[in-house]
């Protein structure tokens, strides 16, 4: 019998989520802080529990996360597709980081439909090094030489991918077993495979370069909970003294959420063991990479609400981007025409629907061609319809969470480098669409409505 892989995706998050607080305290302490405001938030508005209604009450809402990770090469993203396909994770969009001046891109791997989103909706923001973006011939090939001899799963890890794929599936002693070995790859090193003044150089180059580079395997950067109130959130995150990103990155404060806010307190300093250089002992040094985030996820958007997104983003943050002074107030401003009231955005067509019969309902209305129009049944009270939750990331908010933890020694971008293409070619299958994700999701919920409706309709007749 092969466990299911939303099991497995389950108990790896668990594993994650363990292992992370114990590696960094503060993530204990950003969950407490999540957790305290979510249940103000929830004292004040008890209406915000129909939002939660997704997760498994609040205690999961409080932890389900995301993560981050990097790799060094092609072969690395592409084993890693193979390890998140057992845990029935899949990649989807593609983000092009190089326009924000870091040497990567990058895909979200998560589940896809609907029902296990809802088990477990774990995703891992996976960017892939570009080391043809560095100009130092000679370091660009020391770079290479040294991610060329490391393996970042183990030998076992390996054996149960190449198990699971010949037989489709893992029994329950090697689905735990494969969670455990997988875990490994993503722990933090304190000891790095390279030089202190290998370390240097690459940190010279751009210090995301360094952390892919130095070390055993692609850590995890940070884990995400999710919060319902996440300027709440940022307020405590300040009282209590983390140093918080001053600005939270995405849509304003608005009564129905769109997309995703996400704000993050800036990376630890922490001590690294670089290897020996000749007969020399091993030098002890810091290397910053690690960092905490808090994420307020609301409606996915149709390709039309997103353009519209973009197009009032881009206003907002102007050449200053968030920077500026008035940030908040320019960003407020330009987001006063976006419709804020959940009928308005389904009737636009700006944000994805998911659409329920409500109980008893058998009367599906018509329109004035004589087909039953979802529109009129949702205004007849015959369908219910709410919003569906966004589960992917926003390139500039991902940019602006990469640059603040860089502790802000950004540059400008790399030219037109955008490659879809070269990074489906790394990872060995295409992305899959997010909107293409979201409107199979809202059109197979409509289907069900409507079929619902004409049998409780016949019956009656
Ligand atoms: C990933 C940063 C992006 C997000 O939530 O947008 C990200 C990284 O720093 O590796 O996690
Ligand atoms: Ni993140």
């Amino acid at each position: 019998m092969h466990v299911p892989p939303d099991t497995i995706r389950s108990k790896f998050s668990d594993a994650l989520s363990c292992m992370y607080k114990r590696e960094v305290p503060l993530y204990a302490e950003l969950l407490d802080i999540v957790r305290l405001t979510n249940e103000r938030a929830l004292a004040a508005n008890p209406a915000l529990w129909s939002k939660i209604a997704r997760a498994d009450g609040l205690a999961d809402y409080n932890c389900e996360p995301h993560c981050a990770i990097r790799v060094g090469t092609p072969a690395e993203l592409s084993w890693l597709r193979r390890v998140f396909a057992i845990m029935g994770m899949y990649p989807v969009g593609y983000y092009d980081l190089s326009v924000a001046g870091v040497p990567v891109h990058s895909c979200a791997f998560r589940p896809t439909d609907r029902t296990s989103l809802e088990v477990s909706p774990l995703r891992v923001f996976t960017s892939l090094l570009r080391l043809e973006l560095i100009d130092d011939e000679e370091l660009r090939l020391q770079a290479a030489e040294i991610l060329a001899t490391r393996r970042i799963l183990s030998d076992r890890a390996i054996a149960l991918v190449s198990l699971a794929e010949a037989e489709g599936g893992l029994s329950l002693d090697d689905a735990e077993e494969f969670v455990g070995q997988v875990l490994e790859t993503f722990r933090w090193h304190d000891s790095a495979r390279v030089t202190a003044e290998t370390y240097e150089r690459l940190n010279g180059v751009h210090r995301l370069v360094a952390d892919v580079v130095s070390f055993k395997g692609p850590h995890i950067n940070h884990l995400t909970p999710r919060t319902l109130d996440i300027d709440a959130a940022q307020a405590e995150m300040q009282l209590r003294g983390l140093k918080a990103k001053s600005v939270i990155e995405g849509p304003p404060r608005r009564d129905v959420d769109i997309l995703l806010r996400q704000t993050s307190f800036q990376a630890l300093s922490e001590a690294i063991k670089f290897l020996p250089d000749g007969e020399a002992e091993a030098i002890i040094g810091s290397h910053t990479a690690r960092f905490g985030e808090i994420e307020q996820r609301g409606a996915a958007l149709t390709r039309k609400g997103r353009a519209l997104y973009d197009s009032l983003l881009a206003s907002a943050r102007g050449e200053a981007g968030a920077a500026g002074p008035g940030y908040v107030e320019r960003l407020e401003s330009a987001f006063a025409v976006f419709p804020d009231d959940a009928d308005t955005l389904r009737k636009e067509r700006l944000a994805y629907f998911y659409y329920e019969a409500v109980p008893g309902a058998e009367w599906p209305v018509e329109d004035n061609e004589g087909e039953i129009d979802i529109d009129r049944c949702v205004e007849a009270g015959q369908v219910s319809a709410r919003p569906i939750i966004y589960e992917d990331f926003l390139p500039v908010s991902a940019a602006g969470i990469f640059q603040s933890n860089l502790g802000g020694k950004g540059r400008g971008a790399y030219e037109g480098n955008s490659s879809q293409y070269a990074f489906e070619m790394a990872l060995g299958v295409p992305v899959l669409d997010p909107f293409d994700l979201y409107s199979r999701i809202e059109v197979a919920s409509q289907e069900a409505a409507l079929r619902l409706i004409a049998r409780n309709a016949i019956r009656k007749a």
